[in-house]
């Protein structure tokens, strides 16, 4: 059978183009012993992605020239030889962009929905999910009271880390892109105050503004201008989560920014950078609690969905673009 792929076709030089990627088919084989024939319902598309399809060493290889582009999937068994997976199992891991693919079981994980639809294993109960839990919690460690700022709020990480962050007690603050994210985050999230960082010329007075008690956790989804404020608006003993530098990932030479470690020493504070995988063996406490809080009505998700394998590569440029509320996914199937 056949099965369409999106490759990569080019490196990118800053902003990634759509003419980066090409749509082609490819035969997919029978699956033999120990395999299985999976079909995807959702992929994700994630910031990650950017460093992966770039030359730069990182913890994984980059995706070659040519090659099914790498991500998250979740999808049916359609056909198996496989003991541990059976025709309709669903099923969660990281096939890359492409309708169906026969694979051996390695890295794949059956995904309950009871709990929750299957999209929500590539989001608030997936990689981003696990991302704002054990970021904020174990590398933020709030306190009840504090002052929690999140960059990035509007997005599939940022908006989760704000709502652990109320769970916690702590006073919430976000940055976001755009007025319809603003609102989203105050009127159904409970955000204390939020701000469209595209509308203000000088973060400092507009931090002072929204954090009138300082910063006490910062959890940096972005990086940039924004993250410089903040270094000057820090608490003593603050704690900044160093998650993602989005407004990095295009730049084609590192900006030379002010040097603020600085404050650091004056506040004895923590800048820590962390990776979530480093989290893999607390995963499923997590996704019981994020579970729970949803049951409860306590945690609220959003996805953005593109249909259609060839709206890939757009929905991924537009991560860069702000186009997502929530969690951007591609569905390439109708539940
Ligand atoms: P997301 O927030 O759902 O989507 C990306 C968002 O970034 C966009 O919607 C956009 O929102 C914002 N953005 C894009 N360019 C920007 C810029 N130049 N300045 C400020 N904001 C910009 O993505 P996500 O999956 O939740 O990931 C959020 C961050 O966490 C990313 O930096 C990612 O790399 C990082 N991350 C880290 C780990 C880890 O293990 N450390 C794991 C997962 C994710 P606006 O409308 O607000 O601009
Ligand atoms: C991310 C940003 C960076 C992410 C992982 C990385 C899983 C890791 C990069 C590296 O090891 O080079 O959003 O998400």
């Amino acid at each position: 059978m056949n099965s369409r792929q999106i490759v990569l076709a080019a490196r990118p030089k800053g902003l990634p183009k759509e003419s980066d990627f090409r749509l082609i088919e490819r035969d997919v084989p029978e699956p033999s012993e120990g395999q299985f024939l999976v079909r995807t319902h959702y992929l994700s598309v994630d910031p990650y992605m950017r460093g992966r399809i770039s030359d730069r060493k990182s913890y994984a290889e980059p995706v070659a020239v040519g090659e099914v582009m790498v991500g998250g999937t979740v999808g049916t068994v359609l056909e198996s030889r496989h003991d541990r997976f059976k025709m309709g199992d669903i099923v969660v891991g990281s096939w890359g962009w492409q309708e169906f693919a026969v694979v051996n079981g390695d890295g794949i994980y059956p995904f309950n929905t009871s709990i929750a639809p299957m999209s929500t294993a590539l989001g608030v109960l997936g990689m981003p999910g696990m991302t704002a839990y054990f970021g904020l919690l174990e590398i933020g460690q709030p306190k009840s009271g504090e002052t929690v700022l999140v960059s990035g709020a509007g997005g599939a990480v940022g908006s989760l880390v704000g709502q652990i962050a109320k769970i916690r007690g702590c006073r919430v603050v976000g940055s976001a892109g755009s007025q319809r994210k603003v609102d989203h985050l105050v009127n159904d999230l409970g955000f204390d105050a939020v701000f469209n960082y595209k509308e203000v010329a000088d973060y400092g007075p507009k931090l002072q503004e929204v954090c009138p008690n300082g910063i006490d956790v910062y959890f940096d989804n972005v990086g940039g201008p924004l993250t410089d404020a903040v270094f000057t608006q820090i608490n003593l003993h603050a704690r900044i989560v160093v998650c993602g530098q989005i407004a990095l990932y295009n730049a084609e030479l590192p900006p030379e920014g002010p040097r603020l470690l600085w404050h650091l020493i004056v506040k004895r504070a923590r800048a820590e950078g962390f990776l979530v995988f480093d989290f893999a063996k607390k995963y499923a406490d997590a996704q019981r609690q994020i579970a729970q809080w949803l049951r409860d009505g306590k945690v609220r998700y959003r996805e953005t969905l593109l249909d259609g394998l060839e709206n890939a590569p757009r929905a991924f440029i537009g991560l860069f673009h702000g186009d997502n509320l929530g969690k951007q996914l591609v569905r390439l199937v109708t539940d």
